[in-house]
């Protein structure tokens, strides 16, 4: 896609005002988000304000609610800055001295309660919506935050690859053949000081640490006809290109193999996909490594380090993720025993799913309802794991519902195909939810909700007319 050089001049103007604002707080409280991006974010933000020798303190958020908003409208703090989330709450923040460095879609109310819609004092609403840029595929609440921290110092350029793992968190590197947007100009501030190198590769889960059969075996973005969830097939795969699954008694890895059999892979997965180009070129795309971890490190590989920051957010520890992010070691080995925990809740959730046949299928949608059988932090990645796996079909989006101490916690996901053809879950989610009298947003290929208990099936009800408008 092409730059789009005003808006990025925009979106860095913006960014010089909020660092002005960073520069003349005494003291600040930092609020992110508890996933990948939030937690990068968090990061690029704490290291920022440590070089400017800031008293700050950061807190995680799953989401703001009432109780998160009054604190930050009651924080001593001098200055309150929320990274990658906040955008949606605007008009609820009353205090003054508040940055917002997020990406998600504004508040609404905000807009008809403001003079000057991203411009009045007291709030500094750094965002791509307001630069006419696609937040959900060009910058991440972490890329925004970066933007901030580099215009304060330019030095701060070597925190641009903690916004490319952000960006991967939220899969931005999936919105083209790999990242797009000012996305790229941040990768190019990453490359250019030697943290991330970009190729192009399978761009699949897993590349340094998982076992080649896994590798493939776990893929189902795109589905591999014959290989997907079918291990000793994966083997058999394998076994017919004469690549060895190990060396010296330990498990290759994808990135441990010669070129000559990467490219032997590569190109049986292209004639499997067969016609499906669309599928080819899911599979195929910019990967990014970073060097100065080392070969079979999960933090080699942004798609791998995101995804151990998600696994440290949904398991309550985002403080651990930051202090990945911030270089502590240590913190990798704390990480993994959460890592562990979250991959046997995973697998427990999707077969408790499975056996018990909780999907039902309905015009416009799937859903299930895991009541409290599992936890209510992991059920939007079950449902999006099961989604195009045998048995689910992708065609419609699926909807999770599970029991949460505030009500029914709602996740909604859907394949990127059916974006294209005008879904957008973020608004249908949010719209749904309003009616029964909850809460919700997102982005346009996933979104949650919180809802009042006993409002499911007005919720489905609902949503499956807003759905049903979108697609046509
Ligand atoms: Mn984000």
């Amino acid at each position: 896609m092409p730059e789009n050089i005003s808006g990025y001049a925009r979106l860095e103007r913006d960014a010089a005002r909020a660092a002005s604002a960073v520069s003349n707080a005494s003291d600040v409280l930092v609020v992110a988000h508890i996933d990948a991006d939030g937690i990068a974010a968090a990061a690029i933000a704490s290291r920022t304000l440590e070089r400017l020798g800031k008293k700050h303190e950061v807190r995680f958020e799953k989401k703001l609610d009432d109780e998160s908003i009054d604190a930050v409208n009651r924080s001593a703090a001098s200055l309150v800055w929320l990274v990658d989330l906040g955008s949606g709450y605007l008009s609820m923040i009353t205090r003054q001295n508040v940055l917002v460095t997020d990406h998600h879609v504004p508040d609404p109310k905000w807009m008809s309660g403001q003079t000057s819609l991203f411009d009045f004092s007291g709030l500094i609403h750094v965002s791509p919506h307001s630069c006419g840029m696609d937040g959900s595929g060009e910058i991440s609440g972490a890329g925004v935050t970066y933007a901030v921290s580099k215009a304060i110092d330019a030095k701060n350029a070597d925190l641009a690859y903690l916004a490319v793992i952000g960006a991967t968190g939220d899969v931005q590197d999936q919105s083209g053949s790999g990242l797009i947007g000012y996305n790229r100009r941040i990768l190019r501030d990453a490359a250019g000081n030697g943290d991330i190198e970009a190729v192009d590769d399978l761009r699949l889960f897993g590349r340094e640490t998982r076992p080649l059969t896994q590798f493939l075996q776990y893929c189902n973005d795109p589905f591999l006809p014959g290989l997907t969830s079918d291990g000793a097939e994966c083997a058999r795969f394998f076994a017919c290109l004469h690549i060895d699954l190990k060396r010296d008694g330990t498990w290759r890895s994808w990135t441990d193999l010669s070129d000559n059999e990467r490219d032997a892979v590569k190109i049986s997965l292209i004639e499997l996909l067969g016609a499906s180009r669309l599928s080819a070129e899911r599979l195929m795309g910019e990967v990014y490594t970073l060097p100065k971890f080392g070969k079979g490190s999960e933090l080699r590989d942004a798609k791998e380090f995101a995804t151990l920051l998600n696994s440290c957010g949904r398991y309550d520890d985002a403080d651990i993720g930051m202090r990945i992010c911030l270089g502590d070691g240590d913190a990798v080995n704390d990480a993994k025993k959460n890592r562990s925990e979250h991959r046997k809740q995973l697998s427990i959730a999707l077969n408790y799913i499975k056996q018990s046949n909780l999907i039902r299928r309905r015009d416009h949608v799937q859903y299930f309802h895991a009541r409290g059988e599992i936890r209510d932090t992991i059920v939007g990645i079950a449902a999006g794991m099961l989604l195009g796996s045998d048995g689910v079909k992708n065609d419609i989006p699926i909807i999770a519902f599970a029991n949460s101490d505030d009500g029914v916690k709602v996740s909604a996901r859907a394949d990127k195909g059916l974006i294209a053809k005008g879904l957008d879950l973020s608004a249908a989610v949010k719209s749904a939810a309003e009616q029964v009298g909850g809460f919700g947003g997102g982005h346009n290929i996933a979104a949650g909700a919180t809802i009042p208990a006993g409002r499911e099936y007005d919720f489905l009800h609902i949503i499956e007319s807003i759905i049903a408008a979108q697609l046509t």
